[in-house]
């Protein structure tokens, strides 16, 4: 079992704690495992009743999954074995976002501080998503060359307007009250009650709890994604990233510094998260997971992992930290329809999906 990780029960309570707080949470192969086999024995087990999973009240829930080592673990294999080292790590993150989404019983998660990439993977269907004034939610790989995934084809494709794709291509960075707006989070209680919400949890469960500590929506304050909400829609409806950033542009101000950023994100993963966000309709949880495996997996092919903009990305954000990636192709039109389709048609294994 990780030591990043610790399981207790109280009064059919079983309250799921991650505990790496030096790397923000970040999810390694031993904690997506981990999780899994408590969660399969817990729904399993008459004497729990719910769930509640908290990470650190400081820092947050969690940064996402570990890439870090991912990336270290990789360039240290040979190629077949850098390919399957990423290949276990989001086939098993995949599994624990699936068996998460079909849970028998109530299922509550704080979401304060730092809530990105994987941690929203985790969070994003709880029944109570509970922020504070320190979250920060986001999706943010297109930064590493990577694509938004744990299911982000599926819960970004169904918010509200645009939203989804904005969040999706730009990896801004979501306020608590536009967590609460848009339906990505559905509770907010101040930081300074987390501890005894956890403690009323613990005692009584969820609901009393929530009764007793969650605060109305306004207490988070006005949302600026709500004011930009009309713009958003105007401009990520476009069908191809780079009409996107025309409009962006054409607008000015606020939406051309939106387009400042995309200058700075992946082209390939725009353009494939564009592809995937379009893709989602009619399409279930499980169906989004295995697209996006599909596209993982075409990213890491190793014919094309000496250019890999994922390995890049990494480099250049998290490990050498000089954040001055160079992309492959470093322009959105240079990325062709084919390779779009080969990505999300890539013949990666199916996932074995728990539930
Ligand atoms: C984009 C990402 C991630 C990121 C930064 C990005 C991500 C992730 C981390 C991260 C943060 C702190 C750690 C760590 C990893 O940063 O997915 O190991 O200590 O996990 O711009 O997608």
């Amino acid at each position: 079992m990780s030591e990043h990780l610790s399981f207790s029960q109280h009064n059919g309570l079983g309250l799921l704690q991650l505990d790496r707080p030096r790397a923000l949470n970040a999810l390694s192969m031993e904690m997506v495992s981990g999780l899994r086999d408590k969660i399969v024995a817990w729904e399993a087990d008459e004497s729990i009743s719910e769930y509640l999973m908290v990470g650190s009240l400081d820092k947050g829930l969690c940064a996402g999954g570990d890439v870090k080592a991912l990336y270290t673990e990789a360039v240290a294999a040979p190629k077949g074995e850098a390919v399957a080292i990423t290949r276990d790590f989001f086939y098993y993150e995949y599994q624990l976002n699936a068996l998460l989404s079909e849970l028998r019983k109530t299922f509550s998660v704080l979401m304060n501080g730092v809530c990105m990439g994987g941690g929203m993977g985790l969070a994003i269907n709880a029944n109570n998503r509970i922020v504070s004034e320190t979250t920060k939610i986001a999706m943010p790989e297109t930064a590493i060359g990577f694509i938004p995934d744990v299911g982000a084809t599926y819960f970004l494709s169904r918010l509200p307007s645009e939203v989804g794709t904005y969040m999706a291509l730009t990896g801004a960075r979501l306020s608590p009250a536009d967590a609460l707006a848009v339906g990505l989070a559905t509770h907010f209680v101040p930081q300074e009650n987390l501890p005894a919400l956890i403690d009323m949890t613990k005692e009584q469960g969820s609901r009393a709890a929530l009764d007793r500590f969650a605060e109305p929506k306004e207490a988070a304050g006005p949302s600026q994604l709500t004011e930009q909400m009309a713009m958003i829609e105007r401009c990520f409806s476009a069908d191809r990233v780079s009409e996107i950033v025309e409009r962006l542009h054409h607008e000015g101000g606020e939406a051309a510094a939106m387009a400042e950023v995309m200058q700075t994100r992946s082209p390939s993963s725009m353009v494939l998260s564009l592809a995937l966000q379009r893709n989602a309709e009619g399409r279930s949880f499980k169906e989004c997971l295995q697209l996006e495996f599909n596209v993982a997996q075409w990213l890491f092919n190793p014919k094309r992992l000496e250019r890999s903009d994922f390995f890049e990305g990494i480099r250049s954000v998290l490990v050498d930290k000089d954040h001055n990636p160079r992309w492959h192709p470093s322009k959105v039109d240079d990325v062709t329809p084919d390779q779009v389709a080969q990505a999300l048609s890539f013949p990666a294994d199916r996932i074995a999906f728990l539930v």
